[in-house]
């Protein structure tokens, strides 16, 4: 890995770099396809390099969102609080399928066994409500970042965890209260914030949590928010 900032991984997450993601226009249409590590490049992100990404938001029946504290072993953002589970659609046929967003659908299902353990019955494919799409750039440190695309996927479900600690060190089931009280420690520079779960509940969340488990009226597959 020679020059670049890669001393916090381990094998793991150094193994997943040769994923191949799906590299999107700004209107989110495919272009082509790179490796995990050649799209978090940050100097490939101010080049524009832009890859699909997608985000799922896991309520239980209390209304308490899933919380994850991100192993410190990631990529980008190790040891950040974020949502419930995030991560890329790979470039295959199955996940590059867009009827129905149900290639990002099945790369959430895949990533949200992978990641929190969940069995695979207990996360339905027309359980993963497709909410909308944002685009946002983030730099992580001085060799790494998100640029994305990104779906926001929304699930209400009492499941069963069995979290794989290289991807994530901590999980936490969240009220509305506990979310705004771990944002505002955010502010204060007391705890670490992805820039994404940041950007999902200024923007969407809070909204949406009103009036779960009905989310239908705030669909919205045409605009991609950018944010
Ligand atoms: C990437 O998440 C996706 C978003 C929306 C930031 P991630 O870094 O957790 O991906 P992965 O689990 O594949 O490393
Ligand atoms: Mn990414």
């Amino acid at each position: 890995m020679s020059k670049e900032n890669s001393s916090h991984l381990d094998m793991y997450q150094v193994g997943r770099l040769a994923e191949l993601c799906i590299i999107i226009d700004e209107n989110d249409n495919v272009i082509g396809a790179e490796d995990k590590k050649t799209c978090h490049l940050y100097k490939n992100i101010q080049k524009g390099l832009l890859h699909r990404a997608f985000s799922v938001v896991l309520f239980n029946s209390k209304n308490q969102l899933l919380v994850q504290e991100r192993s410190d072993c990631k990529i980008t953002f190790p040891g950040y609080f974020t949502d419930s589970c995030s991560s890329h659609p790979l470039s295959n046929t199955l996940e590059l399928d867009e009827n129905n967003a149900i290639g990002v659908r099945r790369a959430a299902q895949r990533r949200i066994q992978a990641e929190l353990g969940i069995p695979l019955e207990q996360v339905p494919l027309d359980d993963i409500i497709y909410m909308t799409r944002y685009h946002y750039k983030a730099q992580s440190d001085e060799t790494w970042g998100e640029h994305e695309i990104a779906y926001l996927l929304l699930m209400t479900k009492d499941v069963t965890l069995n979290p794989d600690s290289r991807e994530l060190k901590n999980y936490y089931y969240m009220s509305k209260e506990e979310l705004k009280e771990l944002l505002a420690k955010g502010e204060r520079r007391e705890a670490k914030i992805t820039p994404w779960l940041k950007l999902m509940a200024e923007n969407f969340l809070f909204k949406w949590w009103d009036s779960l488990p009905n989310v239908n009226h705030f669909l919205d597959h045409k605009t991609i928010h950018r944010l």
